[in-house]
């Protein structure tokens, strides 16, 4: 099970801690922090582990959602967040910390894609229409330096985290998605932002 990560520091190779303010980061998706190789190595090790434990059987929640989606949670609901309230905050190696709302996001560029959702545990919801701003794109808008490698993103749900290397993130088909199924995302897939990676599995579109 995923669990909140607190206070939780990791060390890296060389024993210094990274950190949650280094390593930190997409609210709402939460939080995202862009770090540098080699502490971020030992690092994503764990979240190799945490995968597993994380999605085991697909059954956290069970929920038939829209679209033949099931609606996964790893908390026990899913905490209000209006597009108002909405954060992203982006920290680490980045020119300064950023926060954008949910009206920044939307001035950027948008990118609107239908592709398959696949979840590892055997579900497929085909042909979803997805609307965002490409996660490259946020990354330009908010200055993340040359030498980041990874990203690690925490949910506003305070549980579920995940983590990309900067080249996945840079896909054109991973986006921080306002809209799918063509329409707002609503509150139980994450709304009103959550990411959508196509090319991978379900749990890596933390909401
Ligand atoms: N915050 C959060 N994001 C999450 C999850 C979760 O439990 N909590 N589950 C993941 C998994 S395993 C899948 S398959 C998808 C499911 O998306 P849905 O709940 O919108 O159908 O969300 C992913 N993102
Ligand atoms: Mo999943």
């Amino acid at each position: 099970m995923a669990r909140a990560r607190g206070d939780e520091q990791v060390e890296g190779r060389d024993g210094t801690p990274v950190g949650r303010r280094a390593v930190l980061g997409l609210l709402g998706l939460g939080a995202v922090g862009i770090a540098f190789g080699s502490g971020a190595e030992s690092w994503l090790a764990k979240q190799v582990g945490k995968v597993s434990a994380k999605d085991p059987t697909g059954l956290t929640g069970l929920v038939p959602g829209g679209g033949g989606f099931r609606i996964y949670t790893v908390t026990a609901g899913y905490p209000p967040k209006s597009r108002e309230d909405y954060r992203l905050k982006v920290t680490g190696l980045v020119d300064g910390p950023v926060t954008l709302t949910y009206d920044d996001l939307m001035a950027l560029p948008q990118t609107q894609l239908t592709k398959d959702f696949q979840c590892v545990t055997g579900w497929r919801v085909e042909d979803v229409e997805w609307q965002g701003v490409k996660l490259a794109d946020v990354l330009d808008h908010v200055g993340a330096k040359a030498g980041a490698k990874y990203l690690h993103f925490t949910s506003f749900d305070g549980a579920y985290t995940e983590s990309l290397t900067m080249d996945q993130a840079r896909r054109p088909d991973v986006l921080v998605a306002n809209h799918m199924l063509g329409k707002p995302v609503t509150r139980e897939h994450g709304g009103p932002v959550r990411l959508y990676v196509a090319p991978m599995y379900g749990y890596k579109s933390i909401k």
